[in-house]
């Protein structure tokens, strides 16, 4: 990165994605993508084009636009038939699951995928007349894996690139997905095909290849997300002198703090973790009335029904937990589904003794990065993190578990509960180096510059 930007010069990066951030709504509940790109992009022209989250009659063929300084943001109301068949049909309830290697979760129906289908198609149509000749068209996520043939078909001949958040799992995996075949040789339209992880990467290349597409697979790389971990810190300095904190802290009464932050989706593993906590309480009595865990657990997707089942049994571990152990001035497991502010979030963070990230498999996970960046550098707590999330390999000072083994968190919070400061500076210290130096905007940079040809 050389620091400087040439403003006007830069082509006009295009960003796709399903989702489009509302241009009023800095952020209380901003999910990773739009965490991850706000400011990365901040000095270039740039188009954002998705869904406004509006659904109506039918389709919008033409985008609504909105203008903020160099960013426009350009979304379309989905039909009601075309937002069940693609979003919480085919994207959430089939792709979802089949990603993250849970092919017993995913349904199939065949209209579903056609109006996955139909929706990339209606997006292309409403995006081409908007591009200019030297535009470069960034891809987002799961939704979008035709968007670039559909592109193409539309006589699109602008650099196309594809970036993947989630994993991708073995080919003998996704290719149990009926029509799985037409979306690996989708991806063969994007000039750049960015996963999160090698093993992402690995996985996605030998499905080109089994598809007949082994010139794509020469165009996918691994580009690991990252945060704004400098501001990320900043904002927990501050949080940390807020009342909102300090009350927070006078509750814990000088207990340990275990903090979760989680979507709440089936593959975040939390009956598994909450499970592991239990554990803990029951083998480790020293931590009876000593820790306190919060989980925070905004609902997401609470229109498909295996959140919905989810929640109910999450209800029961909480129950289950808080009737066996409380003691009438202890509640071992708090837990919220409302979603908290993020200078809020961050201060509880930096309060945590331990941050509890244990998805079944996650494309990277932030919340990892984010508990790094918030602790304080003279005191920093330990992080037990599972070895499925994409961002295990950087986190190297992490106590890694399998998170399918909920003695293995148990111990594992023992451990962290127990351990001595300078083990906790030793593991922490090359994190939040490493955490600083591959953030947003090194990880947005380092794709455009692959998109402009020059990576
Ligand atoms: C996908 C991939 C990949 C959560 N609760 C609240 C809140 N959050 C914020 C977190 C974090 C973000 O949402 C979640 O990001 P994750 O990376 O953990 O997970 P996904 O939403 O599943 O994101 C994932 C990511 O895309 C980026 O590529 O890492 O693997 O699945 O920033 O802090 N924020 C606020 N209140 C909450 O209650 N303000």
């Amino acid at each position: 990165m050389t620091g400087q930007h040439k403003g006007p010069d830069l082509n006009r990066l295009i960003i796709v994605a399903n989702r489009v951030p509302n241009p009023r709504e800095r952020g209380a509940t901003a999910g990773g993508l739009a965490v991850a790109l706000r400011e990365a992009i901040a000095h270039r022209q740039a188009l954002w084009f998705g869904w406004s989250g509006q659904t109506a009659e039918a389709t919008a063929a033409a985008p609504a636009e909105t203008r903020q300084g160099r960013l426009t943001y350009a979304t379309l109301d989905l039909g009601e038939e075309d937002y069940r068949r693609y979003y919480r049909g085919f994207a959430n309830a089939t792709l979802w699951p089949t990603l993250h290697y849970r092919l017993g979760l995913a349904q199939f129906s065949r209209e579903d995928y056609i109006g996955y289908r139909k929706v990339n198609a209606a997006f292309a149509a409403a995006l081409a007349p908007l591009l200019r000749p030297s535009d470069l068209v960034w891809a987002h996520d799961f939704h979008l894996f035709p968007l670039g043939s559909e592109l193409r078909r539309q006589g699109c001949r602008q650099r196309l690139g594809f970036f993947l958040h989630v994993p991708f799992p073995p080919y003998g995996l996704f290719s149990a997905l009926p029509r799985s075949g037409e979306l690996i040789t989708d991806l063969a339209a994007y000039d750049v095909i960015g996963v999160q992880t090698e093993d992402d990467a690995a996985n996605l290349r030998a499905a080109l290849i089994a598809e007949n597409q082994p010139e794509a697979a020469t165009r996918v790389a691994a580009y690991p997300i990252g945060i704004n971990a400098e501001g990320f810190t900043a904002l927990a300095e501050r949080a940390i002198l807020g009342q909102e904190t300090a009350r927070f802290r006078q509750s814990l009464v000088g207990r340990a703090l275990v903090i979760g932050v989680d979507r709440l989706d089936y593959t975040k593993g939390l009956p598994q973790r909450f499970c592991g906590y239990g554990q803990l309480l029951a083998r480790f009595r020293q931590h009876l009335s000593r820790v306190t865990y919060l989980q925070v657990a905004p609902v997401s997707r609470g229109d498909v029904a295996e959140y919905r089942s989810l929640r109910k049994e999450l209800d029961e571990w909480v129950g289950r937990i808080n009737g066996q152990q409380a003691e009438p001035d202890w509640v071992p497991l708090r837990y919220m589904t409302r979603a908290v502010s993020r200078p809020t979030l961050a201060g509880f963070m930096r309060l945590a003794r331990v941050g509890l990230v244990t998805p079944l498999r996650d494309g990277m996970n932030l919340v990892a990065k984010e508990y790094v960046a918030a602790q304080d550098p003279e005191d920093p707590g330990a992080l037990v993190l599972s070895r499925f999330a994409g961002a295990a390999p950087q986190l190297p000072g992490a106590l890694l578990v399998n998170p399918l083994d909920p003695d293995e968190i148990a111990e594992a919070l023992d451990q962290a509960l127990t351990m001595p400061r300078e083990e906790r500076l030793a593991r922490w210290r090359p994190m939040a180096e490493e955490g600083r130096a591959s953030g947003a905007r090194a990880w947005c940079l380092s794709f455009i510059a692959a998109l402009e040809g020059g990576g």
